[in-house]
């Protein structure tokens, strides 16, 4: 137990967890959050936002560094633990080579920290081997991006923008339970019926459909693609399509309409369940809320629930033909956007812990991005290692043969959220050396050999950059606990004991004037901005390349960031699922999120308010499915595919389609769904296909020694009795 924070005074700052990064402000005793006025949440917050402040009071909350020890993990002092872990870094480099060692970083961490971590890997560890969770949650849609329209920022406008619009068109996401503060942005396709969304669930974003609202589009689970292509095909078969805007801007457009030529409507419904009358209102209603045909505007957005599968790049690149076909990127009025996820997902993109990346959200395979970075680190560019690999292959190789020996994590609970869990705990265990970075003992720190204590949020200075693209100010309002140490800090130590070339400042403010630097001339250039700008003026869009430069909110206006100034239609064909339904596994699992939990649940378990909400996991299933398994409300049901199972009370909706289950990722234990999840990937971005796998679904029979699933969170002292 620590004591508890004292505010250093009232405090502006951003909300702990996602990317819609609410503006809140810290203060009064105890510590409370209370939202301020933004314009992407216009003085809301969720409960968690709400809640947010309980992080700093959490009991166990790890306040020193951490040795495994035979009779469990054993504090240890900062200097003992930070020479030991060079002097096996050093020597696993020396036997196995330096991608002996691996990263594993997290779209939370701020941009400076991002920024070094990327280096760190590059300069102080020398390896390849660096990857992050970004890959389980924006890769697809950043793919798609940067091949269409020359550049990856998730909503490349304000999302205030869409408020106005007469359409939005949502493929999987579920913002009012994900980013409920946004759901206000929507009121003006509401109000003009235009609102459409596609989830196989009635989820609480699909209700806000209900009343002439708009359209639930209740598709098969990994059927998003099909529907897109049919969108298309409509589009482009009636004549809706923005013929003088594909003219003058893009590129492909015949490919894509011979690509979708065989896509008639009664093939779509045959494949997603949705009658040909919806899908062709459903085009129809965009193209005519669509500036070309005199509508107010219309905007495509995507979110995990189209995006996390094997085809999620080819999902979003359709996506992005539709928004190009009816001329919306870069019109005053529409669009296609990516929802980003992680509180930093933005910025955590762009910075370098991605395996194939520098700063700026260069390609470390470029030359010229390679000279220019070695420049701002005063190094030889041969001495920055070559791309490594996406995150699931990274964890597939964990301790095997010629695959890394050690793992640095920073801001990840990879054994609760990566996909086949059960797989990544034994590559986990497999290492000589785990060092885990973070403010809790999540399941995966309860692993390590080295579990290191780090400031969070409330205790830190930095920036993030939302979901929009903006950069804002993360500001300290507590101290952190006397042991408790930056990311920054560590980095600069251990560089320091393996003889790293560079130098390592541990204040968050240098370091963004070099990543600034780092970023100049990049797709996301930050080299205009400075603390001191954010902290005197608005928050800035990105790119920003000069210190007058008042950044950029729209992009696309006048042209693409690619070679020609033109976009391009890249044509896309659907093969399903990877693990797709069938005889012995004939129900459909979909994943994702419960409004009150945030991820892994790491946080989000350890506040009460929050736990008692939620406080274990479930399964949700139709009634009809529910009787033709002998299940009723409240029992456990076993969930197995051919990975794993895991076990969960059954809920019943009818809510859900009856071919297909969900469950949230937020718990562990017998509750664990990614035990069940399928680790095959998207062969453009590295996506594992988290949304949707094959499984059966059967009643536990009561007395089966099944351990129900508990809401406790991980505890140190169960590692250590
Ligand atoms: N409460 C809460 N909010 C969060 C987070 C959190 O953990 N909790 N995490 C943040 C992060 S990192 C992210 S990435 C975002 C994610 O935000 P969302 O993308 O909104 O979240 P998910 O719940 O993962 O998925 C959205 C929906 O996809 C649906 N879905 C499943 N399979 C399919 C399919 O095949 N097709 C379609 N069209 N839909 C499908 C699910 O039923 C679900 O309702 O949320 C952010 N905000
Ligand atoms: N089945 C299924 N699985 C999924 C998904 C899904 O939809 N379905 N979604 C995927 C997606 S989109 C995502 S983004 C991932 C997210 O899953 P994870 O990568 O596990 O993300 P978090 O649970 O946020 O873990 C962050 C960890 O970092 C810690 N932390 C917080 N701040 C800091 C910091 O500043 N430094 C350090 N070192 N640590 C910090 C937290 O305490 C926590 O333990 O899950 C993926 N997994
Ligand atoms: S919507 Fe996201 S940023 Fe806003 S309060 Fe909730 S978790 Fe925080
Ligand atoms: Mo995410």
């Amino acid at each position: 137990m620590h004591d508890s924070p004292s505010p250093i005074t009232d405090t502006d700052t951003h909300c702990p967890y996602c990317a819609l990064q609410c503006a809140q402000r810290l203060g009064g005793h105890p510590l409370a959050a209370e939202p301020r006025d933004f314009p992407t949440n216009r003085g809301g917050m969720c409960q968690k936002g709400w809640t947010s402040a309980e992080l700093l009071r959490t009991p166990d909350r790890l306040v020193e560094p951490l040795r495994r020890t035979p009779r469990g993990l054993r504090p240890v002092s900062w200097e003992e633990a930070l020479d030991d872990i060079a002097d096996r870094s050093l020597s696993l480099a020396e036997q196995h080579g330096p991608d002996a060692l691996a990263v594993f970083g997290g779209g939370g961490l701020t941009n400076e920290k991002a920024y070094q971590l990327g280096k760190f890997a590059r300069l102080a560890l020398r390896t390849r081997m660096v990857d992050y969770n970004g890959r389980f949650c924006m890769s697809s849609a950043a793919a798609a991006a940067n091949r269409s329209l020359g550049v990856d920022r998730g909503l490349p406008f304000p999302l205030t923008d869409l408020r106005d619009a007469d359409a939005v068109l949502l493929l999987g996401s579920n913002l009012a339970d994900t980013m409920p503060p946004a759901v206000q942005h929507l009121a003006g396709a509401r109000e003009q019926g235009g609102l459409v969304v596609v989830d196989p669930r009635r989820s609480a974003t699909a209700r806000l459909c209900d009343d002439g609202a708009g359209t639930h589009l209740q598709l098969v689970p990994g059927t998003d693609l099909v529907l897109l292509l049919g969108l298309l095909h409509v589009v482009l078969g009636e004549g809706l399509a923005d013929t003088a805007y594909l003219h003058e801007r893009v590129d492909g457009v015949e490919e894509v309409r011979r690509s979708v030529a065989s896509w008639w409507p009664e093939r779509v419904a045959s494949v997603t369940g949705v009658p040909e009358p919806q899908l062709r209102a459903v085009a129809r209603r965009l193209a005519d809320a669509s500036p070309h045909r005199g509508g107010r505007g219309a905007f495509v957005l995507t979110g995990r629930g189209a995006e996390q599968h094997t085809d999620g790049t080819a999902t979003v690149s359709a996506a992005i033909s539709l928004a190009l076909a009816l001329g919306l990127p870069g019109a005053e009025r529409g669009g296609y956007g990516a929802l980003t996820g992680q509180g930093n997902g933005q910025g955590g993109r762009e910075h370098g812990q991605k395996a194939d990346q520098l700063p700026g959200y260069r390609s470390i395979e470029d030359p010229a991005a390679r000279a220019h970075v070695a420049g701002v680190w005063g190094v030889d560019p041969d001495a920055i290692p070559r791309s490594g690999v996406p995150a699931v292959e990274l964890l597939a190789r964990l301790g095997t043969a010629d695959g890394p020996r050690g793992l640095f994590v920073h801001g990840s609970n990879l054994v609760v959220s990566a996909p086949r869990a059960g797989a990544v705990r034994e590559r986990l265990a497999s290492l000589d050396l785990l060092v885990v970075c973070d403010v809790v003992p999540s399941e995966t720190a309860l692993m390590a050999d080295y579990v290191l204590p780090v400031t969070q949020w409330a205790e830190e200075e930095g920036t993030m950059t939302s979901l929009e693209g903006r950069v804002l100010r993360r500001r300290r309002a507590v101290t952190a606990p006397p042991q408790v140490r930056d990311e920054l800090w560590i980095w600069a130590e251990l560089a320091r004991r393996l003889d790293a070339p560079g130098t390592w400042s541990t204040e968050s403010r240098e370091v963004f004037d070099e990543l600034a630097r780092a970023s100049a001339g990049g797709r996301a250039d930050y080299a205009g901005i400075t603390h001191d700008r954010l902290d005197t003026g608005e928050a800035l869009y990105w790119p920003c390349p000069d210190p007058t430069h008042p950044g950029t909110p729209r992009l696309f206006t006048e042209r693409f960031p690619t070679a020609s100034g033109r976009a391009t239609m890249v044509p896309v064909s659907s093969d399903g699922p990877d693990d797709a339904v069938r005889e012995d596994a004939p129900i459909h699992l979909v994943t994702g999120r419960l409004l009150q939990h945030y991820q892994s649940g790491a946080q989000t378990r350890r506040v009460p308010a929050l736990r008692e909400a939620a406080g274990e996991a479930h399964v949700e299933m139709h009634p009809a499915l529910a009787a033709r398994l002998g299940v009723d409300a409240a029992e456990l049901v076993r969930v197995t595919s051919t990975r794993g199972s895991m076990v969960a009370p059954a809920r019943l909706t009818r809510d859900i389609r009856p071919d297909t289950v969900f469950a949230p990722f937020h718990f562990s234990g017998d509750g664990l769904v990614n035990a069940v999840t399928n680790d095959a990937t998207d062969p453009v971005s590295g996506m594992p296909e988290f949304k949707v796998c094959a499984v059966t679904v059967e009643r536990v029979e009561p007395g089966a020694g099944v351990r129900r699933p508990t809401d406790a969170p991980a505890t140190l002292l169960e590692v250590e009795s």
